[in-house]
C-alpha cells in the first residue's frame, strides 16, 4: 500500500446510484432482480465492487432496509463473490437515520461522506456529527468505510478524523471528481488530491459525466483505483448512452490491460482492503 500503486486495479461499479433516470439511460437497473443482472455482469466483466442504491419499483431512491435485503440477496445469488458497498448517501434530502439503516445488515463495505456542498441545485447536508456517528456505527459493526471526497477540504476532514481515532487505518479514499458544488474533473484537481494523501492509503476515482474516461485512465497509470457504472455517468461516448454498466467496466478493463495494470480479483481486493 503505497500513493503509487504497483498492484491490481480495484474497479467499483456503482450500478444505480440515486440521481439517474431511466428517461435518461434505459438500461439502468432499477429492481433488486435488475440489480443482481448487472451486478454479475460487472463483475464478470472485471469489478469487485458493487456500490449499492436501490429504488423503489417505480425509480424512487429510498433507503427502505427490506429494498436493500432484497437486492443484496439477488446480488449474492448471481455474483456471489462481489464486495457490497451500501450507500450511506443514499438520495438528497434523506434523513440521516434512513441513511444509516442498511449499516445493520453488515454489508462489507458502505459510503461516508466526508462535508456538505452544493450538489448540483441542491445542498447535500452531512454534519459532523452525523460523520462521527455514522464512522462509529461502521467500526462497531465491522463495515468497511469507503471515504467519498468532493473536494480537497473533505480529504484534510478525513486526515483530521484519522487522527482523532474516529477513521482507523487503513484508509481507503474515493475522490469523486465532477459534481457542480465539488472539484470539477480536471486532472489537476486529481494530481492536487493524490498530492495530500499520506502513505499506506488506498484511493480510487469515481469521474462524473464526461471526466469518467479519462480520469479513469489518468487514475491508471497514477497507480490508483477506478470507479465506473450508471451512478456517475450514463454515456459510452459524447451523446451515446452506454449499453449497460458492463460495458464501462469492459473498457476500464481494456484500458488496464494495455497500460500494464492487473485487474483485482475480488479475492485480491478483499485482501488489498483488508477485509475479513
Ligand atoms: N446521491 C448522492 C447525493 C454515496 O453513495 O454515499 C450521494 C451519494 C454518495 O451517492
Ligand atoms: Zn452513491
Amino acid at each position: 500500500m503505497s500513493t503509487i500503486q504497483t498492484h491490481p486495479v480495484i474497479i467499483t461499479c456503482a450500478i444505480t446510484g440515486a440521481e439517474t433516470t431511466r428517461e435518461k439511460q434505459p438500461n439502468l437497473p432499477i429492481t433488486p432482480k435488475e440489480q443482481g443482472i448487472a451486478a454479475q455482469e460487472a463483475v464478470k466483466a472485471g469489478a469487485s465492487i458493487i456500490h449499492l442504491h436501490v429504488r423503489e419499483d417505480d425509480g424512487k431512491p429510498t433507503q427502505r432496509l427490506e429494498r436493500f435485503q432484497e437486492a443484496i440477496q439477488e446480488i449474492r445469488s448471481k455474483a456471489p463473490e462481489a464486495i457490497i458497498q451500501i450507500s450511506t448517501g443514499g438520495a438528497i434530502g434523506e434523513s440521516i437515520e434512513n441513511r444509516a439503516k442498511p449499516l445493520t445488515l453488515k454489508p462489507e463495505m458502505a459510503s461516508l461522506n466526508l462535508g456538505t456542498m452544493n450538489f448540483g441545485d441542491d445542498v447535500f447536508f452531512n454534519h459532523p456529527r452525523d460523520i462521527v456517528a455514522l464512522a462509529a456505527k461502521m467500526h462497531q459493526l465491522g463495515v468497511m468505510p469507503e471515504l467519498e471526497i468532493y473536494e480537497a477540504g473533505m480529504l484534510e476532514n478525513s486526515l483530521r478524523l484519522a487522527k482523532q481515532g474516529v477513521l482507523r487505518e487503513p484508509l481507503h479514499f474515493q475522490f469523486v471528481l465532477g459534481v457542480p458544488g465539488g472539484m470539477s474533473g480536471d486532472v489537476r484537481n486529481l494530481v492536487h488530491l493524490v498530492s495530500l494523501l499520506p502513505e499506506n492509503v488506498h484511493w480510487g476515482v469515481a469521474g462524473v459525466g464526461r471526466f469518467q474516461l479519462p480520469l479513469a485512465t489518468h487514475a491508471l497509470l497514477m497507480g490508483g483505483h477506478v470507479r465506473v457504472g450508471f451512478e456517475d455517468n450514463i454515456f459510452y461516448s459524447k451523446g451515446q448512452p452506454a449499453k449497460s454498466n458492463a460495458q464501462l467496466v469492459e473498457r476500464v478493463v481494456r484500458i488496464a490491460r494495455e497500460v500494464g495494470r492487473d485487474v483485482a480479483t475480488p479475492v485480491q481486493t478483499r485482501k488489498l482492503l483488508g477485509l475479513k
